[in-house]
């Protein structure tokens, strides 16, 4: 028999009685189908985003890929345990990482890799040196990358609508190193290059910086970014007796440098940018680093809201300190993700629009892109070394707004917390005052005791008096 739905069953009925019942057939009395169960919600569809990562994961500069790939990977963690949706379907962000070994021609071939893998975004790349030849290839290809590391202007000076970086740059970095070398009083400065984009590029952007405020460059020398030894330059350095030695490039080489600095006898100070001011700096330089200053896009983690938290969660995870850009990466991942949020869609062409919208309060900063796609109102801040830490000197650049307002919300967190001291001090004070009075009351109750029971006393030795004296007579 064929399934006539209840709906059609019941109209049929109401016309038949209307008109003319015979014609019916009232043999053939529609029976209601059992209602049906309800159909159970289709599951939701689920995707899976490739974020891609590139950075030198082997060779001098494997701990600085291993810390970038750390920021990302507790990103896409983050991110997965809030089960986010996108474009109706549950969404799974997987890392795929790639070995660039610091190596612009393979910064080329692994950006390709990725581009074929159909990944949705690419974070990275780490060195300058990569980022600018791979961003050619990712642009042509449509798909979004943000580095977290890459600081040279060029990368986003190009034109390229899929480059975004959420740090400050070199013009702005060479620039703040100049005028606080001007600012340590130093006359004569000798420059130190590993000819890669970022590090010829930073000691340009000094060089035009420190020549600005009036310092005497005396010395110009290279070396490459597998050097290890350094001594023929820095003799030839020694010479010139200048006041500074800033170095563009590396720890792997800035550490053994200063090393080498004092073991020669050099008196001058060492400075250089965020490619050296890391924990790796300080042990390869070890006692030579003491006292000498280094620069860092943005602000301490500590003066930041989310820092702390950041710092906290790393080194649970990994069991390492951060060593330069893990909280930029995390950044970089939440900032393309939300981007996907709003845009409703993992399409590289369909969400692209949106990063360059983005507002996000990351834990670096709040980060907004300027047309270019480079940070607006990146800050640099100093650093010293001192007994193996980096110790915040001051914050120069875009970012002295930003660090004005994280000193007033440290203020304001200072006076909270003096408050809640005082109230809790006021509490304990009441409550002394309480028990004080409790103790007084039960005192008075103690001693109206003993009058009353000497009163009775004395009462009853008068009437015993009196009964002995009734007696007597
Ligand atoms: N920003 C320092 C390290 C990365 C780079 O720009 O090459």
């Amino acid at each position: 028999m064929r399934f006539v739905p209840l709906k059609l069953s019941l109209s049929a009925l109401a016309v038949c009685s209307a008109f003319a019942l015979t014609a019916c057939g009232q043999k053939e009395e529609p029976k209601a189908a059992a209602p049906a169960a309800a159909p159970a919600p289709a599951a939701k569809p689920e995707i899976t985003v490739k974020i891609g990562h590139a950075a030198p994961m082997t060779g001098p500069q494997a701990h600085l890929g291993k810390d970038n790939e750390n920021g990302a990977r507790l990103a896409i963690e983050d991110l997965n345990a809030k089960g986010l949706e996108i474009g109706g379907a549950k969404v799974k962000f997987e890392l795929l990482g790639e070995d660039d070994q610091a190596d612009p021609k393979q910064g080329t071939i692994v950006a390709q890799k990725l581009i074929d893998a159909k990944v949705n975004g690419v974070i990275g790349h780490l060195n300058s040196g990569t980022t600018i030849p791979a961003s050619k290839l990712y642009a042509d290809a449509g798909i979004p990358q943000i580095s977290g590391s890459a600081t040279n202007p060029k990368y986003t000076q190009q034109g390229f609508a899929t480059a975004f970086r959420v740090m400050a740059n070199d013009v702005q970095q060479g620039k703040a190193l100049g005028e606080f070398a001007s600012k340590q009083g130093v006359k004569t400065v000798a420059i130190v290059d590993d000819r890669t984009a970022y590090g010829q590029g930073l000691a340009d952007e000094f060089r035009k910086s420190a020549e600005a405020a009036g310092l005497k460059v005396v010395a110009s020398e290279y070396t490459n970014d597998k050097a290890t030894d350094f001594k023929a330059i820095l003799t030839k350095i020694k010479s010139t007796k200048a006041d500074l030695v800033f170095y563009g490039g590396m720890d792997a080489q800035g550490g053994p440098m200063v090393k080498q600095m004092k073991e020669l006898g050099i008196k001058a100070r060492f400075l250089g940018g965020d490619g050296v001011c890391t924990p790796e700096f300080m042990k390869l330089g070890g006692d030579a680093s003491e006292g000498n200053f280094c620069s860092l896009p943005g602000m301490p983690l500590e003066k930041l809201a989310k820092g702390p938290g950041f710092k906290e969660a790393f080194s649970k995870k990994f069991n390492a300190e951060i060593q330069l850009y893990a909280p930029y990466l995390y950044d970089a991942v939440m900032v393309m993700a939300e981007a996907m949020k709003r845009a409703n869609s993992v399409e590289p062409a369909k969400y692209l629009p949106e990063v360059g919208k983005t507002k996000h309060d990351g834990v670096t900063a709040l980060i907004e892109f300027d047309e270019k796609g480079d940070l607006k109102s990146g800050a640099i801040s100093l650093y010293q070394y001192k007994g193996g830490k980096l110790d915040y000197v001051e914050t120069l650049g875009g970012g002295a707004v930003a660090t004005a307002k994280a000193e007033v919300k440290e203020a304001v967190a200072e006076v909270k917390e003096a408050a809640k001291a005082v109230g809790e001090a006021a509490k304990e004070v009441a409550k002394e005052g309480v028990k004080a009075g409790a103790e007084a009351v039960k005192a008075g109750a103690e001693a109206a005791k003993e009058g009353v029971k000497s009163g009775a006393e004395a009462v009853k030795g008068a009437a015993d008096a009196a009964k002995a004296a009734v007696d007597k007579k």
